[in-house]
């Protein structure tokens, strides 16, 4: 039996990790978590009382609690999703950023190496390989792309990943690591466009678009990635890259219209509003890598996947307007009011 470190999981996609492990695999899983804005631990209330579940409240820059947390718990494995994961947050500021997402993951490292654990995967994202043309639709990300990074977010998340490898080619440290494309699903903080999108529709306020919303994402659906991350942990080769995605690109613009249409609201609740500064153009992952060599495949397609997440924020309303309080409010205002034209 592993004794696996999640760490971020009381975030989006760590809290769906937390729970496709428990629910299939016989690991015990620690969740090692902050607690920032975005770590909420009502995102695990159906688990909390999993025998193989427990919940730790810590910072991965913390040196002694990490590395006591690993000996007392006898971990063997880190799963790395503690992050500043939020692209427009690291415009307004990115020191939380550079603290969190290079600083912490080398904490862990070291103490991955020190205590001499047999795995640790660095769970990583399609942004490090910086924008793809949007007229060259042939073009997409392999793990061979060069790091190209356009945002403080994605610089963070680079730094961590060129760590990770120094890691494992200085000190033999055995790194995995994963690059998905966006995410979306179940506990996605509305901070993050489809969530976003759905709960300002369904409150009849204006959706606020960014340039010309013709910029490309390519979403896979959060259990997808999940699976994704098991995979790599079970099957993958130490030391390697796996891209992970879902083969699905969309312009913003096309997802809001169909938030729109599919929650029977009108067009004219689309707002155009000042362009991110840096906005990457277009993302789109070629997964072939880990579909060949470890036989994985998202098991959503995207019609399902939207509408099992419409859904769910239909019916987990007071989830997401008690996370859309407190402190998001102001976030919320200090990034939109110098954007709106
Ligand atoms: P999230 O912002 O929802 O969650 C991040 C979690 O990390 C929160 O629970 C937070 O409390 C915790 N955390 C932050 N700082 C911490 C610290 N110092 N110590 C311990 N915990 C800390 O993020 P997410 O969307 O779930 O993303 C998770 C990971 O996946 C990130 O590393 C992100 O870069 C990566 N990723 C995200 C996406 C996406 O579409 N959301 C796509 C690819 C990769
Ligand atoms: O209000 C908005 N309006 C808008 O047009 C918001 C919040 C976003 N957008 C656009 C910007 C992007 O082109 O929608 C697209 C998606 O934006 P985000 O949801 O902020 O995601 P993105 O910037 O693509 O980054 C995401 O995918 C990669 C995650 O947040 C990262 O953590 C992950 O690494």
């Amino acid at each position: 039996m592993k004794n696996i470190l999640v760490t971020g999981g009381a975030g989006f996609i760590g809290s769906n990790f937390v729970r496709y492990m428990l629910q299939n695999f016989d690991y015990r899983i620690f969740n090692f978590d902050k607690l920032t804005y975005a770590g909420n631990l009502e995102n695990l209330t159906d688990i909390e009382n999993h025998s193989n579940y427990k919940f730790i409240k810590g910072d991965i820059c913390d040196k002694e609690f990490v590395e006591s947390t690993i000996k007392e718990n006898k971990i063997d494995t880190i799963v790395n999703f503690a992050a500043e994961s939020h692209v427009d947050r690291s415009i307004l500021g990115s020191r939380e950023f550079v603290v969190t997402n290079v600083l912490g993951t080398q904490v862990l490292l070291d103490a991955a190496k020190n205590l001499g654990l047999e795995k640790y995967l660095q769970v990583s994202t399609d942004e490090v390989y910086g924008s793809l043309p949007e007229d060259k639709k042939e073009i997409k990300f392999t793990e061979l792309t060069p790091l190209t990074t356009n945002s403080p977010y994605s610089a963070s998340k680079a730094s961590a990943d060129l760590l990770c490898n120094a890691y494992h080619h200085t000190h033999r440290l055995p790194v995995l690591i994963t690059r998905c494309s966006n995410n979306y699903g179940p506990y996605q903080f509305p901070e993050k466009l489809i969530p976003l999108m759905i709960a300002k529709a369904t409150d009849g306020e204006k959706l606020p678009v960014y340039g010309d919303g013709r910029n490309v994402r390519d979403w896979l659906y959060v259990e997808d990635h999940c699976s994704g991350i098991a995979a790599v942990l079970e099957k993958g080769k130490i030391g390697e890259v796996y891209n992970i995605g879902g083969n699905n690109e969309w312009y913003n613009i096309d997802i809001v219209k169909l938030i729109l249409e599919k929650l029977g609201k009108d067009e004219s609740q689309i707002q155009f509003v000042k362009d991110r500064p840096g906005h990457d153009r277009r993302y789109a992952i070629d997964s072939s890598k880990i579909m060949r060599e470890l036989g994985w495949a998202p098991k959503y397609q995207f019609p399902e996947g939207i509408d099992m997440t419409i859904k769910w924020y239909m019916e987990n309303e007071k989830w997401w307007r008690e996370v859309m309080s407190g402190e998001y409010m102001k976030y919320f205002e200090k990034n939109y009011s110098s954007k709106i034209k």
